[in-house]
């Protein structure tokens, strides 16, 4: 077996030591500040550590438009590469250690012998995700029209039971959960039957929710738009909630950031979701116009530090049923998907920790008071609050990078992957999002 270049943890600490004087200076700077605040910086740095999101498997691959793809040399090539790259990003960031897996992208021949590796790593796995958007090679019936809201029973079926295989390859890799997002819909007005069509989808999640383990929970996934474009099944969160509520206590709504249209107000869906006992999680990322094709608070940070708002909220009200699984979902086109990566992961514990520091007496107060100005200046004290030395301290102290893209890119990794990973005839690319 030939050895795997990875990024040695000497390396990282020493590149630590190069950094660290700033950071012990801001971050006695900062403390002082919050101590003012009444706020015990050591409560967020904690906060920061036990915050964890997992990385999906395709999101360590390039993605691409449906105009191009522009692969890039070390690329992973196979489920293996892909878990030593998400080991990678979990090493240097320390908040990543969950995968969530495509199949049959990331389909194992052996998955006792892939959870050892994974294992090793100190990683695990996250949701499965199923995929009927997509035929493949030698399948029987096609998805051209739907999978599991097909006209065609055989369709359906086909569909059901390739979801239920994921949660069997699920079992066995430790996995608790399934997502299941379709691109079932209709591109013409008049192609489908609305309501038949999610008759349809409830008939055939029913077989797949029947086939889950007691301990497992089944997130439903909806999307406006894409690929359907006239019309799709599963568009919102009202139509996902309806499901989740009629297929039973294991079933939830999963909210991909990418999947609004613009200008909706995503942080109240969060807060009805968590009121109706039925928020799943999230697929993170970032977007201007269309899908989910931004990292992480690239472009809109105060709408993810809001989210983290009703979030940090309902964790601190103890919610009931209120467990949501944070995962990425990002297609990363132009960028180093290890390096988008870590950085959307980062400004999820940013955005976290911000959160906490919201001052939710005050804010509570102005509310009650009808005072709107004062609402709002409240949560920009948290939000304008610069908790970098905390992300960092975070980090360093569990083992991880102060810089994590700096070290990255010093430690020469993307280069070493790419003499390990020649391009092979004929890889899939499978990094669709
Ligand atoms: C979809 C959706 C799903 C993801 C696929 C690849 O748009 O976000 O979560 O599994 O893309
Ligand atoms: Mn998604
Ligand atoms: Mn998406």
């Amino acid at each position: 077996m030939p050895t795997h270049f990875e990024i040695d943890d000497s390396f990282i600490s020493e590149h630590n030591q190069k950094t660290n004087d700033w950071v012990e200076e801001d971050y006695e700077h900062l403390s002082k500040k919050l101590r003012r605040q009444n706020v015990d910086i050591e409560d967020l740095v904690a906060k920061a550590q036990g915050f964890r999101v997992a990385i999906p498997s395709w999101g360590v691959g390039t993605g691409g438009t449906r105009f191009a793809r522009f692969p890039a040399a070390g690329e992973p090539r196979d489920i293996y590469e892909k878990l030593e790259d998400c080991a990678t990003i979990f090493k240097l960031v320390c908040s990543t250690p969950a995968v969530s897996l495509h199949i049959p992208w990331d389909k194992p021949s052996d998955a006792g012998d892939l959870r050892e590796f994974a294992r090793q790593r100190g990683l695990h796995f996250d949701a499965m995700n199923s995929n009927t958007f997509q035929d493949q090679p030698g399948q029987k019936h096609s998805y051209r029209f739907g999978s599991l809201t097909h006209p065609e029973r055989l369709v359906r079926e086909q569909a059901i039971a390739h979801n239920i295989e994921c949660i069997e390859i699920g079992k066995a890799l430790g996995s608790k959960a399934h997502t299941v997002w379709i691109g079932d819909g209709g591109n013409f007005p008049g192609q489908q039957h609305i309501r038949r069509a999610l008759e349809r989808y409830l008939e055939s999640m029913r077989e797949i929710y029947a086939a889950l383990p007691d301990d497992w929970r089944v997130f439903i996934e909806h999307k406006f738009y894409e690929p359907a474009f006239y019309s799709t099944v599963i568009n919102d969160w009202g139509t996902s909630y309806y499901c989740a509520r009629e297929l039973g206590s294991k079933a939830f709504c999963l909210v991909d950031l990418g999947h609004h249209a613009p200008n909706v107000n995503i942080e109240m869906i969060v807060a009805r979701l968590i009121q109706f006992g039925k928020l799943a999680g999230f697929h993170f990322n970032d977007s201007k116009y269309g899908d989910d094709d931004l990292d992480s608070g690239s472009v809109k940070p105060f709408q993810l530090f809001l989210i983290f708002n009703e979030l940090v909220d309902a964790e601190l009200n103890q919610e009931p049923y209120f467990n949501p699984a944070y995962m990425l979902d990002q297609s990363h086109n132009v960028t180093d998907p290890i390096e988008s990566l870590m950085m959307s992961a980062a400004e999820l514990v940013r955005a976290y920790v911000q959160a906490h520091l919201v001052d939710r007496q005050e804010l509570s107060d102005a509310q009650e008071k009808c005072d709107p100005l004062r609402a709002l200046a409240t949560l920009k004290q948290a939000f304008t609050t610069d908790v970098a030395p905390i992300l960092a301290v975070a980090r360093a102290r569990a083992g991880g990078a102060i810089d994590p893209i700096r070290t990255f890119r010093e430690s020469g990794y993307r280069q070493r992957k790419a003499e390990e990973r020649p391009v092979r005839k004929g890889t899939a690319a499978s990094g669709i999002v």
